[in-house]
């Protein structure tokens, strides 16, 4: 199968930050000689004290140590608001479109970013939150949610956000495990014309942290909500009486940005740091590069702030270049499924950037939604989160696109701070699927899974890997920094392993095909099966119970919970809605899995694990190859699961 290539136009090239010469020139220089490309690029932001070290890394097991431009001084806040203020003062910083069509878009300059993030800094210290302290930010997507992660990076706090759809106990394990001082939270969180009670889940959060944890509400919809005095704070009240003056505080670059937690293959979701100087320079520059931004141009990434997503290309990145970036607080379908191009229309976006599972969903529901709106405005598309499949992949380029915006397919990890292979829009030819070629300073590897050796043929397949570091990467995960060396640098000894397989074909495209571990994709939201397991165990009536991966149309990939009850309990179609229910509490609604399938047992191996792979293939409706079965314990099992696979639901 050959296929298609879709070149950059001659006009783009020509008008972009970086043609194909210039891609292919810079990528070189960039890995011939690192320290000399990542001295110049750092540049690219402001330091209050400047480096003189550049890099300073080791992937050598059991040593792994990460630090970028370590002896220079920084403030984030200072680099992605006052640095503007001269030049672009009056310019909007921040678009934001609530979920209710009918209500206002507002639009926040620098200045007034400036003067809100003073103030909120100004709340956050009259609460006792003091540099390195942690502060978890529970909140829908509102303005409110920007200028409490930039408030952080003023005076020094690290922000860890917790996704708005995460339920009570998942906030309350991330407020636990980072010892916040304090939770930022508000009374509503209106999506899609339903609002979800946020105090209130935070309010049974709280119960199960320590008393001195402070609650700042930022009052939205102006819902009714219990207030606890002593411990609740009303945000926007404060922010009247406080100072606007807040100057920043220069950190260390190596100093703590964020904590964001991710899931991986076992139980408990791990906390992934981010420093200060190298994510900035990182994220800034992707942003430029990837999305070829121009002064003026108005960017929208559609993620929400609680992912990485929305941390590297809904603040860091567009601010730290003087951008113009929307936030949006609905769905891609309310009121209906036009309003993705509505807003485009509307505010006359530059770059739209959205996961696959957004763009098979709106497919769906037919052309005529996108082909009302006038989206002349839009030079560039972006996709990330997942593999997009080339059917999606045509269609926005088609129907969205108009056959004349390049589509960045961008790979990258909460782990790996910004974009690791995207294709340059002005640079690189585009195939449907292909995450293409990396990102200026990256290296990428396919080893050998079983041998872990590097193939160095250009046609290869395995698990990728990056063969050295660059400035977004994390430094460690919080609290565990063994965990950080075993998880990432301990099965490929020298390189830092993605978790994800891939295939490079034979002009030196990457091909992302799904992660090699016990993580699942859903809708571009990485779950780990080991999370929702736990999840259904936890329940009464659940003896047992295992969860994979399976094909789903618009999710790319749904969630499959084989579920051993205890002896005696009866399946029935109440206990498998009330299970849903179950782990939409425990976890949140995108943990649902989608089909429950009853297991009398689970295929295992004599020492008792679980073969996941034999499962998968059942799932997948695939068991003419379920591979060798020869290591179970209880063969008759696997013959029973396909007996009775139609009785999932
Ligand atoms: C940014 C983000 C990371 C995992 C990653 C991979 C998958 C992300 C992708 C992609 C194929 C792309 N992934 N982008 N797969 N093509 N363009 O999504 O971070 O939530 O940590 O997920 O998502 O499997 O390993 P995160």
């Amino acid at each position: 199968m050959t296929d298609t290539i879709y070149p950059p136009s001659a006009e783009l090239a020509a008008n972009a930050h970086a043609d194909k010469a210039k891609y292919d020139a810079m990528y070189a220089a960039s890995v011939a000689d690192p320290e000399a490309f990542w001295a110049e690029e750092g540049k690219r932001i402001d330091w209050i004290k400047p480096y003189s070290i550049v890099k300073n890394v080791s992937y050598a097991y059991p040593d792994v140590s990460i630090k970028w431009f370590e002896d220079g001084e920084l403030n984030v806040a200072a680099n992605c608001i006052d640095r503007h203020l001269e030049t672009r003062g009056d310019q909007t910083a921040i678009i934001w479109e609530p979920d209710n069509p009918e209500d206002e878009a507002l639009h926040i300059s620098y200045r007034e970013l400036h003067d809100k993030v003073c103030r909120f800094a100004n709340v956050l210290k009259s609460q006792g939150v003091v540099a390195g302290d942690r502060v978890v930010i529970y909140l829908p997507m509102i303005p409110e949610a920007a200028y409490a992660m930039l408030a952080c990076a003023r005076i020094g706090a690290v922000h860890s956000i917790v996704f708005a759809g995460f339920s009570p106990d998942a906030l309350a394990n991330r407020v636990n495990d980072c010892g916040a001082k304090v939770v930022i939270t508000a009374d509503e969180a209106p999506r899609g014309g339903r609002k979800t009670p946020l105090k209130s889940n935070a309010d049974a959060a709280l119960l199960h942290c320590s008393d001195k944890v402070r609650c700042l509400v930022v009052k939205h919809t102006g819902g009714q909500t219990t207030w606890i005095e002593d411990r609740d704070v009303d945000v926007k009240a404060l922010m009247e009486h406080v100072s606007p003056d807040c100057p920043p505080r220069a950190v260390k670059a190596e100093d703590p940005l964020f904590i964001l937690y991710t899931s991986g293959s076992t139980g408990k979701p791990k906390g992934v740091v981010h420093t200060s100087g190298g994510y900035l320079v990182y994220a800034a520059m992707t942003h430029q590069y990837t999305f070829d931004y121009h002064e003026g141009d108005i960017f929208w990434c559609t993620a929400d702030v609680g992912w990485v997503t929305g941390h590297s290309y809904i603040v860091y990145g567009p601010l730290a270049n003087g951008a113009t970036t929307l936030m949006f607080e609905g769905v891609p379908t309310y009121p209906d499924a036009s309003r993705f191009w509505q807003v485009c229309e509307k505010h006359k976006v530059n770059q739209f950037y959205t996961a696959p599972t957004a763009i098979r969903a709106l497919m769906g529901q037919g052309n005529e939604f996108v082909e009302k709106c006038d989206l002349s405005s839009i030079r560039i598309l972006g996709t990330v989160g997942e593999p997009i499949n080339p059917e999606a992949w045509n269609w926005y380029n088609d129907v969205v696109g108009k056959g004349n915006c390049p589509i960045v397919d961008t790979w990258w990890q909460t782990e790996t701070g910004g974009h690791l292979l995207t294709p340059l829009p002005g640079a690189t030819a585009t195939k449907p699927g292909s995450a293409t070629l990396p990102f200026f300073g990256v290296e990428p590897v396919i080893l050998d899974p079983q041998t872990g050796a590097e193939i160095t043929e250009t046609e290869a397949e395995g698990v990728l890997c990056l063969k050295d570091s660059w400035p977004g990467q994390m430094r460690t995960v919080y609290g565990d920094h063994e965990r950080f060396v075993k998880t990432y640098f301990s099965d490929y000894k020298g390189y830092y392993f993605s978790g994800d397989g891939c295939r490079r074909d034979a002009d030196g495209y990457y091909w992302i095909t799904g992660r090699v571990d016990d993580v699942i994709n859903v809708s571009g939201h990485r779950m780990g099966t080991a999370e929702v397991e736990s999840a259904l165990v936890a329940h009464a009536q659940v003896a047992e119970a295992a969860v994979v991966g399976y094909p789903h149309d618009i999710k790319g990939q749904g969630i499959y919970a084989y579920v051993t009850l205890m002896n005696g309990v009866e399946p029935t179609d109440e206990l498998r809605s009330e299970l849903e229910k179950w782990v939409r509490t425990e976890i949140g609604p995108i943990a649902k899995p989608d089909l429950i399938q009853w297991a009398p047992g689970l295929p295992k191996t004599r020492s008792g694990k679980i073969m996941r792979r034999i499962l998968r293939k059942i799932a997948e409706n695939d068991y003419g190859a379920l591979g060798d079965t020869s290591t179970l314990a209880e063969p008759a099992v696997v013959d029973d699961l396909i007996e009775n696979r139609m009785n999932r639901g």
